[in-house]
């Protein structure tokens, strides 16, 4: 069964948010256009306690973009975003929202990131998400949203690894960009890892 999994459709990643990616905004009507064509749509929320770890303003003279040590991983610093019931950690109000089955929340512990939906980034935890696919039926996911370089990579690769069929709506993605490069850098690992790259009339055609 074909699901469609999207990832951190959120205020705070699209622009005039704390974290905006570019052009986050212009994935969402193409969401909306796919989300009909599901028999089951998944959400992820990037969702920090307002003390979160990779806050740069946690630290003394951190700025976003450094990198630090936290718990035994390296971490990048980020501006404070996401955080738990504010309006940049709601989804977007463009998004039809009634048809999301369920939403798993993600980074919701201070001492370590997610970028993943499935699990935190020293694949401590798991978030529920892959046993929910898996008892639902789920074998192929249908990958969109925000950030490419980040939240949407990890979890394409968690995918594949707990044994989905990936497919990436590479057009409903849009990334951070931290470095020139990343996006079409994850891309390619995404790809190379196994995961197809579909523009999203290629999904509109096979679902
Ligand atoms: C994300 C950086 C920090 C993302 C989340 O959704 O890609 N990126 N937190
Ligand atoms: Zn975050």
């Amino acid at each position: 069964m074909k699901t469609l999994l999207l990832i951190d459709l959120q205020n705070d990643f699209c622009p005039g948010g704390a974290l905006e990616v570019k052009e986050g905004d212009l994935v969402i009507p193409i969401a909306n256009q796919l989300l009909d064509h599901f028999p089951l749509v998944v959400a992820t929320q990037d969702w920090h306690p307002a003390d979160h770890g990779s806050f740069a303003a946690m630290y003394p003279f951190r700025r976003p973009g450094q990198i630090i040590n936290l718990d035994g991983l390296q971490q990048v610093l980020w501006p404070i975003h996401c955080v738990q019931d504010s309006f940049g950690a709601e989804l977007v109000a463009g998004l039809e929202q009634s048809k999301i089955h369920k939403i798993f929340y993600k980074g919701t512990e201070s001492n370590i990131d997610s970028y993943s939906g499935f699990f935190d980034n020293g694949h401590r935890k798991s978030t529920g998400l892959g046993d929910f696919l898996k008892e639902q039926g789920a074998t192929e996911v249908y990958i969109l949203g925000l950030a490419t370089d980040y939240c949407v990579k990890f979890s394409a690769l968690d995918a594949l690894e707990l044994g989905f069929k990936v497919s990436l709506v590479e057009d409903a993605c849009r990334g951070v960009n931290l470095q020139e490069g990343d996006v079409e850098l994850a891309l390619e690992e995404m790809r190379t890892a196994g995961a197809r790259i579909l523009h999203s009339t290629e999904v509109l055609a096979e679902v």
